[in-house]
């Protein structure tokens, strides 16, 4: 068969084959009941990141500005994720979306109360943003047309965000290191358990598990080393993930 550089082109573009590479039917009643808890889940998750960097930015006065800036790239995210759902017609379950979301909330909260700027970022601008780059992109390979240009836009922002995490830690590194590595030990397990809670209704979306956690590790280690870790360093803050 004659290859075309037009056919070339249309096969990189074909999405691999399996569940998690077909695009899902968005019309059915499976797919807007998942989409009813993941769509909320994104909504909570970037009003909720709005709030942590306004937070964040109490805590460091001379970066409050623009913190206060990157909330307001995550309300712009919220009203984008707020009509992908309008779009399929479905309802976010924002109550389900808070309970999701409230173990990680409370240990921040907590951190801000004591004034534990580290420990703040880790949660919001390592393990949030490094969830939520690894979900978007996943999401984007198996999104409805809306949803997808939505999704490619939002996750640029997310890369920004976590580098004002990174760019922070490697400042200070010498003096939060213990605090981190323990932030680290308790925070990561709640990014693992919220994980496994979504799976099912992530799989609804044709996005694997697998495929998730592989993408999220990737993020978080680059994270870590951005910051000036070792790999020695990287693997024992990984393996919290699993013990
Ligand atoms: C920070 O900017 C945003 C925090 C949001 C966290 C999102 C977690 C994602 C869970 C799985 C969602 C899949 C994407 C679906 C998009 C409708
Ligand atoms: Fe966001
Ligand atoms: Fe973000």
């Amino acid at each position: 068969m004659q290859t075309t550089i037009e056919s070339k082109e249309s096969q990189l573009l074909t999405p691999p084959d399996g569940p998690a590479g077909e695009l899902p039917d968005f019309t059915t009643e499976e797919y807007k009941d998942a989409y009813s808890r993941i769509n909320a889940i994104v909504i909570e998750g970037e009003q909720e990141a709005n709030d942590n960097f306004v937070a964040i930015g109490s805590l460091i006065p001379e970066d409050q500005d623009h913190l206060e800036g990157l909330g307001r790239m995550e309300l712009k995210h919220k009203r984008g994720f707020l009509a992908c759902g309008r779009n399929l017609g479905v309802a976010p379950d924002m109550a389900f979306a808070k309970k999701f979301f409230a173990p990680l909330h409370n240990n921040f909260l907590k951190a801000v109360k004591e004034g534990k700027i580290a420990t703040t970022l880790l949660i919001q601008a390592i393990l949030i943003e490094a969830f939520a780059i690894s979900a978007y992109h996943v999401y984007i390979r198996v999104a409805d047309p809306f949803a997808k240009k939505i999704t490619q836009g939002v996750v640029m922002d997310e890369y920004f965000h976590l580098n004002y995490g990174e760019k922070w830690i490697k400042k200070n590194l010498v003096t939060v290191k213990d605090e981190l590595m323990k932030a680290n030990k308790i925070n990561l397990p709640i990014i693992r358990s919220m994980l496994d809670q979504v799976a099912d209704d992530a799989s609804v979306l044709h996005m694997d598990k697998e495929e998730l956690m592989e993408e999220f590790m990737i993020a978080y280690q680059d994270a870590l080393t951005a910051i000036g870790l070792d790999n020695r360093d990287i693997a024992r803050m990984a393996l919290a993930a699993v013990v």
